[in-house]
This record gives C-alpha cells, structure tokens and sequence, in this order.
C-alpha cells in the first residue's frame, strides 16, 4: 500500500498472525484504497494525512499499539458505537475499532454460524479465525453488546478464542432503561479499573470527555462545510475521516481533522468544491460502513454525485452529541456519558423515532436532493426500519432508494444501474 521502509513481518508475527494471508490482504485492501480514493479529483490537501493512516494501518498504528502495551498500557477493542470511549480513556486505556469490513474467511465463518448472518458478523468473525487483524490481536480484552441478536450470540463464539465481555444495552429509552444502562456503564468502569490497574477519577473522566468531545467537534466541522454547494469533500473522504476516528490516536486525529476542516471551510467560502455545483446531493442512511467497505459511496460518486451526509454508525451517530462537560462530581459525569450514549438511535431500540427525525432534518439541511436507505443483507433490525424510513423521507417531499447489499463486489454492475436510474429522477 506504501512504500514502506520498515518492515512490520516481525511485530505481526509476533502478534500471531497469519503472514501470507495477512500480506494478500493488505495488497487487496490497498488495491480497493487506490482505486476508490487515488483515483478522486482535486480533493482537500488534509486528505494526505488520511492517506497516510491509510498506507500505514496496519503499520505504524500497530507499533504504537504495541509500544503502549509493552510499557504496560491496555488496548481495549470494540464494534459498536454503545461502547463510552471516554470510561476506557480515562483509565489510561486505549480503544480500537476492530476489522469488520471485507468478506474473509467465510468458508471458516459458516462452520460455526448460519450462512445468513449479515456481513459485518461474519467479517469480524472471518478476520479473527483467519489470524488477519492486529487490531484484535493487541486488544487485552474485546467489549462487546447486547444489540442485536447476531452480535450477541457472536460474541459467545468469540468469547471462545479471545477474552470478550459484553456489556447489556437496553432495547428501550424508559426512565428504568436508563438507569439500568447508567449500572452497566458502573460495570464498564469497575471492568476498565480491574483490567487496567488504574482508577478512573474525577479529573481523568474530565479530561477523557474533553478529549473526545473535541473529536467530535472536529467531524461536526467537517459535516458542516459540506453542506455548502458546491460540496467541499467527497462523501468518501468524509467517510474515510470517521472510519479512522475509531481507532487513530486521539489528540492527534482532532488535530488533523481541524486541519482539514478549516480547509474545507477556506473552500466553501471561495466556492471550491470536488463536484460542480448542482452536482446531484445524496444523504446515505442506514448500516454502519466498516473500514474498507467504501463499496455504496463509490458507486455514488462515480455516478456523478456527491454524498453530503451519513445518518449511520460511521457518520453523523458517532459524532452528533456530546457529553455535557460541566458535571462536578464523578456520579454526575458517568451519568452523563451514559446518557449520550443511550441517546443514539440505533434499530435495536423500540420505537426509534429518533432516527427517523434525523434523517429528514439531515436530508434538509445538508441539501440533499434524495435518500438512500442502504442495510446489509440479513441485518433484520434495518430491513424492517426501512419501510418507516421510506415512508418519513417520501412525505417530507424527497425520493428514496432502498439498497440491501453485503461486502461481496458481485452486484456492484446491478446497484450502479439502480443508483444511476436513482440520481436520473432527482
Ligand atoms: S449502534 S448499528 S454499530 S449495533 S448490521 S451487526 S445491527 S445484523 S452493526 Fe451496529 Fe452498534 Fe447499532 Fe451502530 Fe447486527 Fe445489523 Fe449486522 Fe449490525
């Protein structure tokens, strides 16, 4: 993917990976990165930065994982959005997105889970049986969720090779779900405590809320300037942009990102943008889109139109809200963490108006021009909210495409047929 002067062969063997497959996946992954983004026209100079966690992912990230861990740190690796970042980084730990996004090893996977598991299931599983993540091999512990059943009964089979425990996310928003989630989030941090040896104090849970409050900010900043029109950031760099906020180092990232909002904002007030005005706007709706699957947003763009916004786990769920930074003691800022994350409208919850809400009022005031509902192939909790997503966004007077695709690159010829014929009519 680089031309990379260290060579990374002994810290991934040492991590136990599997070398020869690992490297024909980093060709591959690299391969789908050139492609897709490489091959984009005058995109924002702080898109390099990107690129370069891009060319290094599995490189210098790693190392410095490792180097943590080595000098007695803990990595904590999650692959949902109900996980607080905040409690893990006020023990003194650090939280990674783990690998859930390319279709691996699914000969393997289907031995031991249903052929109709949705694809983000079977990537997470596939990346493990097949010994190709690092980020899941320095991870001390895996925090999973009670979201949906998939995942919950995944997390069993994973608990069987890799230290896993799994936090209890209510299904409901009731005064007695939210204090039961507050008891869980108790748990997290008794569990972040034991592993870690540290304890979270009134000061470290401060300062871990600032910390990723301002990365928030930052991608808040940069959802914001591409509501101009002309769009100042392809919707795929945009993506890319939350994709690495899971798992790249904080303080630095923020940096980066404010670096390349304050581009994109230079452009939308000179009228720059990397589609001509009036380029056809999409909202993208739906599943969450794990690093490389980039597969909806370029179909997209390469059609000629422009992504303005992702109402989805990787886009606007991750960093709408924050958490309120005034709370004095360490009770009132834990119930504060949990209440925000409680806030997110993800389709395990019922009813899940919110997200409803969101999309139109998204839809709107990004300009977008029309919707597209996308969920992943058996994932039953967003196939079935479609029909309510459709019917919200057809009355707010905007057309809408369902897509339910997976990881695999086989109707790639048939989505760009649908997703032209779509953006003909808008
Ligand atoms: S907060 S969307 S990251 S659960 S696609 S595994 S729901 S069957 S990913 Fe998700 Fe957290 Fe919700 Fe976001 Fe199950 Fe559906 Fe698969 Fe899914």
């Amino acid at each position: 993917m680089s031309d990379q002067a260290v060579d990374y062969h002994p810290m991934w063997d040492e991590l136990g990976l599997d070398l020869p497959t690992h490297d024909a996946l980093l060709e591959a992954v690299g391969q789908l990165f050139g492609d897709a983004y490489l091959t984009q026209e005058n995109r924002p100079t702080g898109m390099d930065y990107l690129n370069f966690v891009m060319s290094e992912v599995h490189g210098l990230r790693i190392k410095e994982l490792d180097d943590f861990r080595k000098s007695g740190g803990k990595v904590f690796g999650t692959f949902c959005l109900y996980v607080p970042e905040e409690i893990i980084r006020a023990a003194g730990a650090w939280s990674v997105g783990l690998c859930a996004g390319a279709e691996f090893a699914y000969d393997e996977v289907e031995q031991i889970m249903p052929r109709n598991t949705c694809a983000l299931i079977k990537s997470f599983m596939g990346f493990k049986l097949a010994k190709v993540c690092p980020y899941i091999e320095s991870s001390d512990l895996v925090i999973g969720e009670t979201t949906c059943d998939g995942k919950k009964k995944a997390y069993e089979l994973l608990g069987e090779i890799h230290d896993t425990w799994v936090m209890e996310l209510p299904q409901m928003k009731r005064p007695e779900d939210i204090a039961m989630w507050k008891a869980e989030v108790r748990e997290l941090v008794k569990k972040a405590e034991e592993i870690t040896g540290n304890t979270i104090t009134e000061d470290s849970l401060r300062a871990a809320i600032k910390e990723v409050n301002d990365k928030r900010r930052a991608l808040q900043r940069i959802a914001a300037a591409s509501a101009a029109d002309p769009a100042p950031i392809s919707g795929k760099d945009r993506l890319l942009a939350t994709q690495v906020a899971f798992y790249d180092d904080v303080p630095r990232f923020t940096q980066m990102m404010n670096t390349l909002a304050d581009e994109l904002e230079a452009r939308v007030a000179a009228g720059e943008g990397v589609a001509p005005r009036g380029a056809k706007r999409v909202l993208v709706t739906g599943t969450p889109m794990a690093l490389p699957n980039w597969k909806i947003h370029d179909i997209i763009e390469k059609a000629g139109a422009v992504v303005v916004g992702e109402e989805m786990c990787t886009g606007s769920r991750y960093y709408q809200d924050l958490v309120p930074e005034d709370g004095s003691t360490l009770d009132e800022m834990i119930d504060a963490v949990a209440e925000k994350y409680l806030d997110i409208n993800c389709a395990c919850f019922t009813p899940n108006k919110g997200r409803i809400d969101d999309v139109i009022r998204m839809a709107k005031d990004q300009g977008a021009d029309g919707v597209i509902d996308l969920s992943l192939q058996f994932c039953g909790l967003y196939e079935m909210e479609s029909h309510g997503v459709e019917e919200a966004v057809r009355a707010a007077g905007l057309p809408v495409l369902k897509i339910t695709t997976d990881y695999s690159m086989e109707d790639v010829g048939q989505l760009s047929t649908r997703v032209e014929a779509f953006l003909e009519m808008l």
